[in-house]
């Protein structure tokens, strides 16, 4: 009996957008030999193209731009927009409009799957004693989380409607190390990292998937069991750090950033007066 062989984890052009970023400077160099030709994209500078990569300035805000940047590429990781929580007029072109254009843009060009950084603040409402897994509904905790829900629908939408297959990666905490108690249960190596990303891009007929990102921590809030098809198995754990980060004050057990998953970000703003 013939088996059928192992999935091809290599595709010709991947485009990788906030490329100058933490995350993105990471994959830029670990992703080197997943794909020929790397198209690397940020409104931040980024250094010069080495071998193998393509350096393409874009602002994901501008449609026309995204369009020119996406054309004949065969894969995306979408990485680019803003990352914290901020005001929401600096959300929306960034992160909604420029997700909007992304979708567009892969639409247009024939694109055919995406892996779109998504995050743990979509569902950073939730307290820190709840598990939670993919079909757990959004309580974002921000206009931040707002926007990364809007790009899980929007991605969504575009499965249903063009067949564009897409992995959200709902990214817990993506460092060198855990620096506090909460990252204990959120942080994810990158090595980890490096293996959810490729296992998203290359496992077929990944559909519409959404996915926790963390490594294999002692504490979890989060259920992968729906997303058991990508095959992720962490490796790492946040237990190295954990006599460090205890030895730290003990936090207020009544601040909501220690009662929420979502930390710090549930108590951010009001932004307007
Ligand atoms: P980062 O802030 O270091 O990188 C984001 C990049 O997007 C920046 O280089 C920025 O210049 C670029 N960008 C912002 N607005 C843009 C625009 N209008 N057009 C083009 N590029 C634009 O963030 P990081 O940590 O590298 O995260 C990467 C992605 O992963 C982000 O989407 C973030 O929301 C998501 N994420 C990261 C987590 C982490 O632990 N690092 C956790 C959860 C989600
Ligand atoms: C995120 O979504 C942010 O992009 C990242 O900077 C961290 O704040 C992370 O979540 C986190 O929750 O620790």
């Amino acid at each position: 009996m013939t088996s059928s062989p192992p999935p091809a984890q290599h595709c010709h052009r991947l485009l990788i957008t906030g490329a100058a970023g933490g995350l993105g400077g990471v994959l830029r160099e670990r992703l080197r030999p997943y794909a020929e030709v790397r198209r690397l994209s940020d409104i931040a500078p980024l250094s010069p193209a080495a071998e193998g990569e393509e350096v393409v300035p874009c602002d994901l805000s501008d449609l026309q731009a995204v369009i020119a940047l996406v054309h004949d590429t065969d894969a995306i990781v979408h990485l680019g927009g803003v990352s914290v929580e901020r005001p929401f007029e600096e959300i929306l072109p960034a992160n909604i409009q420029g997700t909007y254009n992304l979708y567009e843009a892969a639409r247009l060009n024939g694109v055919r799957r995406i892996v779109f950084a998504s995050s743990n603040h979509v569902t950073g409402f939730y307290r820190q004693d709840e598990v939670l897994d993919a079909a757990t509904p959004p309580r974002p905790d921000g206009y931040y989380g707002i926007s990364k829900a809007f790009g899980e629908n929007l991605s969504r939408f575009y499965f249903d409607r063009y067949g564009i297959e897409t992995v959200c990666l709902r990214i817990g905490s993506s460092f060198p190390k855990a620096r506090d108690r909460r990252m204990l249960a959120t942080w994810m190596s990158y090595d980890d990292l490096l293996q959810l990303v490729v296992r998203s891009l290359f496992t077929p007929d990944v559909g519409h998937t959404i996915v926790y990102g963390a490594s294999a921590n002692r504490d979890r809030w989060w259920d992968n069991h729906l997303a058991q098809h990508l095959g992720f198995a962490p490796k790492d754990s946040s237990e190295p750090f954990r006599a460090e980060v205890e030895a730290q004050p003990t936090p207020d057990p009544n601040d909501p950033a220690t009662q929420y998953q979502g930390g710090a970000f549930v108590k951010a703003g009001p932004f307007n007066a």
